[in-house]
């Protein structure tokens, strides 16, 4: 979960990379962790979910977000959709209540971070496509979320917050995390010199760029990282692509 979804491994890469490069200190003095604030209605598609993840509709009554934001499957009646802000505090603010969860099947905690959220209602926002294929699995994406904005800071943010990362190859990114990279199932996207990321509170969110035909696409799913943000260090996230079958059978069915 969150920052310490990884608690274990974490202290070992610490190690590891401390011979590479230096780490940084956090960007304590940015904002997501170096962003800006998203403009009202600028991602109509990204809603806020109650127990401090993201997420996005991915139909007008589901919506698409981390299984490690979720305790598992079934009849759930307990989360909090926020959409159609980008300030929480907004009066315009549609909350809308889930009435079920699917996480990913075989969700062990490691890869396959995927999970739907049927609504008790249907939210009349702009849905986001997910990517059915890898050739979007490049070039420069868009991040936003709620969450810290820093390393460390527990506070998350009212004002949704937006940024721009690079796609990082696999082979790079396993310079950092070796084989707890589950190539397959996550890509990696940051900035080598750090200080613009997703942090706790952004999980489940998406990252998307735009397509061939200049409308936004979903590639990944805020996951997981090293701290937010630090030199060399990218940020992880579920490859849409490798699941994008398996979660429109999903939707379907739930
Ligand atoms: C988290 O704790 C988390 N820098 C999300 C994303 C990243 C790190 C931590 C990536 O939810």
């Amino acid at each position: 979960m969150t920052l310490a979804k990884r608690a274990a491994a974490v202290g070992a890469v610490a190690l590891a990379v401390a011979s590479l490069q230096p780490v940084s200190a956090n960007a304590a003095d940015t904002r997501v962790v170096g962003g800006t604030p998203a403009a009202q209605s600028e991602f109509p598609f990204m809603v806020h979910l109650s127990m401090g993840c993201g997420g996005a509709l991915y139909k007008k009554d589901v919506v698409l977000t981390a299984a490690h934001c979720m305790e598992g499957s079934g009849p759930n009646r307990s989360i909090t959709v926020t959409a159609g802000v980008s300030d929480l505090n907004s009066a315009a603010a549609i909350k809308v209540k889930s009435t079920k969860v699917k996480v990913a099947p075989g969700y062990d905690g490691s890869g396959k971070d995927w999970a739907l959220i049927k609504l008790a209602r249907p939210i009349d926002k702009p849905t986001l496509k997910i990517t059915t294929t890898t050739r979007y699995n490049r070039g420069m994406f868009t991040i936003a979320g709620w969450g810290d904005p820093s390393e460390g800071a527990g506070t998350g943010t009212t004002k949704l917050q937006k940024a721009t990362v690079p796609f990082v190859a696999d082979r790079v990114c396993k310079r950092h995390y070796g084989n707890q990279l589950i190539s397959k199932e996550e890509l990696c996207a940051g900035w080598q010199r750090g200080a613009t990321d997703t942090c706790q509170g952004d999980s489940g969110g998406p990252m998307f760029r735009k397509d061939d035909a200049g409308k936004w696409i979903q590639v990944g799913i805020v996951s997981w990282g090293d701290g937010c943000a630090r030199t060399g260090v990218p940020g992880v996230y579920t490859e849409v692509s490798t699941f994008a079958k398996d979660i429109a059978r999903a939707a379907s069915a739930l």
